[in-house]
Parts: structure tokens; sequence; C-alpha cells
């Protein structure tokens, strides 16, 4: 048995992943720890989907709620997907099979802020949860757990859940205790203010506390996370980056930004990395970043010298730099904080930093509201993420994104968003290959000649167009023709091409 289980107690609940899956029950509501592919239990979920086969072999009924902080990975969002044994899923998910059965209607999907959805659990909103699936790097004699490469909403799902699984997983270091930073808020209606004024701030503990009572299984793990390989830079994504650089340096320039003063909260993904390897050769010093997840390239950025500390509340490493944070930990956690995802994401902390948001996004229409999460307004590609809590509480929200998708058959600027996740109200900055368009300050028509000029010089005149006829309507604070507002979808929809 490992040594990573010091409390007798919690010693004496060590089985299989098998056995412990007999604590999970149809119809249960099931928390589990996991954040953007970091800190999920490996071995559960598959022990329940196979329990659900079983199940679904003899003609019975077997489908759980779950619960997590984010997106987890293939052997645990995937697999229990693939089993049918997923009724209801919040906040986030990314999963090709569960995002097939979402939009084919087989499942439900509800797509939440992720700063809110452990509130949500704490105060009731959906009702009781049974037990809570964990991951941790150790448990201490006391029977505390350490938390491994997420935080999530641990806290949430340990204190609701009327039964306790425990994962103890070997590949995660040892040294990733004293990383974390574990801050549980009063409940309401005793909030008290969070006490972070500086990114870095400590204000809690390295371990949870949890009610030893509760446990009833502990499962060994040796398993890595499950994050996906980063692609290379391609030209777009370096000029996309290029264009945000210049976006910075006109804030140093008009005095709103100090090159040794940037906050960053950055999405996930190939072109936020092109943005911080642009970083790196930059005159931005000191970089600070009160984000929701850690990426390779702020390892890059701590490494050169360049990013003092960066707060999270997981890790999105590609393989080669999650082993790379498993042998230097002990290094990185002097400048790496992970907390509880509603500390991460926390509107108060958010705001009081002052920090420049930036997310990736599916479309923007011609007035600056965003659709992050629908292609076509009804097939969900992801989910809102943190984008939301970052984006309305940023000091400058910005968006950063390709002019088109899929070969030019879908224009990322269209004349009216098919699904809107962040609105024209809290969209300030979006760039493209083409440029940015700097939104603060216009009213909606005066914002529609700075979005055409980012879009793809193909979908210009079909934006200009749209643009002309709307104008001539009579209501014209936010022009639009709502007969044709949609027609770049209707077209992608019958002709496979937003050009129609
Ligand atoms: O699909 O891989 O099949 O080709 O979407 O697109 O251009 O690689 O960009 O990785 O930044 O993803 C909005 C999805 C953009 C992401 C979204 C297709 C495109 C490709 C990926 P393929 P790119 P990105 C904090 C912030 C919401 C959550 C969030 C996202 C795939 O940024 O999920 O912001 N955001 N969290 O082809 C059809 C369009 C499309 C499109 C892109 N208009 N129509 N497909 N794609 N635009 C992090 C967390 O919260 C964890």
């Amino acid at each position: 048995m490992s040594d990573r289980i010091a409390n007798a107690q919690l010693r004496s609940k060590v089985m299989s992943a098998d056995e412990a899956a007999q604590f999970i029950n149809h119809g249960d509501t099931v928390g589990m720890s996991g954040f953007t592919g970091a800190g999920y239990p490996k071995a559960l979920p598959s022990a329940i989907a196979a329990k659900a086969r079983e199940i679904h072999g003899r003609g019975e009924d077997f489908k759980i709620d779950v619960f997590t902080g984010a997106s987890t990975a293939p052997d645990a969002d995937g697999v229990l997907a693939e089993a049918d044994a997923v009724n209801y899923r919040m906040p986030y998910q990314s999963d090709p099979i569960m995002r097939n059965k979402i939009n084919a209607g087989e499942m439900k999907y509800q797509d939440i802020h992720l700063s809110h959805s452990g509130l949500y659990v704490e105060q009731g909103f959906f009702g009781k949860v049974n037990a809570a699936v964990i991951e941790a790097v150790r448990i201490t004699e006391d029977g505390n757990l350490i938390p491994s490469s997420a935080v999530g909403n641990n806290l949430e799902y340990l204190e609701a859940a009327d039964r306790i699984i425990i994962e103890v997983n070997s590949w995660q270091s040892l040294d990733l205790e004293g990383m974390h930073d574990i801050w549980s808020m009063p409940k309401l209606p005793n909030r008290i203010p969070i006490p972070i004024n500086n990114v870095g701030d400590r204000i809690g503990t390295t371990h949870i506390q949890i009610d030893t009572d509760k446990v009833v299984a502990v499962v060994e793990t040796d398993a890595p996370d499950r994050n996906a390989p980063f692609k290379p830079a391609d030209e777009i994504s370096k000029q996309i980056a290029g264009n945000f650089l210049d976006f910075l340096e006109g804030e140093v320039a008009a005095g709103r930004l100090t090159y040794d003063g940037y906050i960053m909260q950055s999405g996930v993904g190939n072109v936020p990395n092109a943005v911080m390897a642009g970083l790196l050769d930059s005159k931005f010093e000191n970089i600070q970043a009160y984000t929701e997840v850690i990426q390779d390239g702020m390892l890059d950025l701590i490494d050169a010298g360049k990013m003092t500390v960066a707060s999270a509340t997981s890790f999105a490493l590609s393989p080669e730099y999650a082993e790379k944070m498993n042998a230097e930990a002990k290094k990185y956690r002097e400048q790496i904080v992970l907390r509880p995802q509603q500390i991460s994401n926390h509107p108060e902390v958010i705001r009081r930093v002052g920090l420049i948001a930036s997310n990736g996004l599916i479309e923007a229409d011609i007035y600056g509201n965003i659709n992050s999460t629908h292609v076509g307004g009804t097939r969900v590609m992801n989910g809102i993420g943190g984008s939301g809590d970052f984006t309305r509480n940023g000091y400058i929200s910005s968006f950063i994104t390709p002019s088109v998708a899929k070969d030019g058959a879908i224009s990322a600027i269209v004349p009216f968003a098919s699904h809107i996740d962040h609105t024209e109200h809290d969209a300030m900055v979006i760039v493209s290959e083409y440029g940015y368009a700097d939104l603060r300050g216009l009213a909606p028509r005066d914002r529609v000649k700075k979005m055409i000029s980012i879009a793809h010089p193909d979908y210009r005149p079909l934006l200009e167009e749209y643009y002309e006829r709307a104008a001539k309507n009579k209501f014209l604070q936010t022009p639009h023709d709502l007969a044709t507002a949609f027609d770049f979808h209707v077209n992608l929809a019958e002709k496979g091409s937003m050009k129609g």
C-alpha cells in the first residue's frame, strides 16, 4: 500500500476502483475533482462506466449526474458518455463523445459560469450530492487531503456529499504540496471580503480538511493527467498574437498600462500560447496571471524571469510540460498558487486586481456580442467556462480569434451572433490576424466599421452589404435586418459555407 495514505482510519478503506464503484448508485449526483484535464479521478469513472454497461446489459437503468470543476479527459467524461452513464452534466465539458451525446439530445448539459457552480452546490440548487470522488496527492496523518493538479470545486463537493471516495494518485508529485491555497468562504449570508489584494496572496491552508467518517473508499492510482499537446503556433496564431501585443503596447502608449503592470487572464488554446510566446520577446516584465489555468506558456514566462506569479485553479499543460511540472513542482510552487475555483474566478478579486482578460470565441457580431459556445446557435462546442467570470469583471476584456474557421467556410465575424454568451456591454477589444477592433467608448453603429476591418477580406463585402441593409430600418440604435440577420448561419447549414 502506498505510503501516501498516512491516516490509519483511511488506510483501512483502501480497495479497488471496481469495489469502490459499489458506492455509486443509479440516480446519484456525483461531484468529481478535475479541471481542464488535470486532477480528475483516473479510476472511478471507468469503473462506474463498466458498472453502467453491466447493469444496462441486464436491461436496467443506470445513470448518474456528474459535476466537476470543468472539463476532464477521455478516461473520465469520455468513458462515462460512451457507456451512456450520464443523465445530467455541469458546469463544463469539452469531450468529443460527450459533446455528440449532448447535441444528439441523449444527455443533459447545463453550461454554468465556473465561479457560480460551487456556490450553487453549497446553496442546494441541485439538491443532494450523494458522492464526491476526489483525486489527492496524499492523505496526511490527520486525514487531510493534499489536492493534486486542480482544486476546482473539491471543497464544495466534499462538504456537500454524503459519501466520499478518494483517489490517491502516485503519478502526481508530492512536491505539489504547498502550491495550493485553500480558503473556504463563509456561507451566505455571512460573506466577508476575500482578503486577496495581490495576485500571489496566500490566505488559507495547503490542505483540505474533510470529515473522515464520510469516506467510504480510498483507491490508489498511478496515472497521468490527460492534457492535449498544443500544436506548434502557425502563421495565423503568430499574427493574432502580434496584434494582441500591439494592443498592449497601445495601452502603454496611452498611459493606461506599464511594462511592469500587466496582469493577464488567458483562455486555453494555441493562440493564447502564441501570445505568451510573443510576451517572451516583449518589453513586458514582472507579468502576473490571475487566471484559471496554468499553461505551458506561463511556465516558459516564469522560467525566463518574465512572470513573477500566477494564480489559478488547475494546470492545462501539455504532456511534456506536465512531466516538467512533476519534476520541478518544488520550484514552481514558489510562484504558482492553486485556489478553489470560487476564488480563482471570483468577480470581487478579478475586479480588484484589474486584469486584462483574453479568451477565444466561436463568433462575434458587428456590434461586439460574443458567442463562445454554440456553433450555428444550436450545437454546443465546450461551454462558457470561466470566460464570463473574467470578461464581465476584468479591467479590459478582449477576445482573440482567427477570422475564419473550417478552411474559410465559417466567418468568425457575423451580422448577428447566433448565441450570445458575452454581450456588447462586456466585450471591449476583439483581435484577429487582421488587427484589433477596440470597441471601448463607441456607440453600436461606430463599432461596425472596426469589426468589419478584422473580418476576413472574403467576408467584408457581405458584412458591409448586411449593415447597409440594416441601416435602412427605422430604428438606428443597433440596426438589424431581422429577416436576413442569420443568413450566414442559414447558408452554412444549407450550403456548407457562410458565403452561400
Ligand atoms: O475545431 O478542432 O474541429 O478544427 O473550434 O477552434 O480556432 O483552434 O480556437 O481552441 O481557442 O477554441 C471558442 C471553442 C475556440 C474555445 C473556442 C472550431 C475550430 C476548431 C477550436 P476543430 P480554434 P480555440 C477559460 C476560457 C469557451 C470557454 C472559454 C472555447 C475548434 O475558446 O471553448 O473561453 N471557449 N474558457 O474549427 C464552427 C465557428 C468556429 C468553429 C472555431 N465559428 N464555427 N467551428 N471553431 N470557431 C478556459 C476554461 O474555461 C477552461
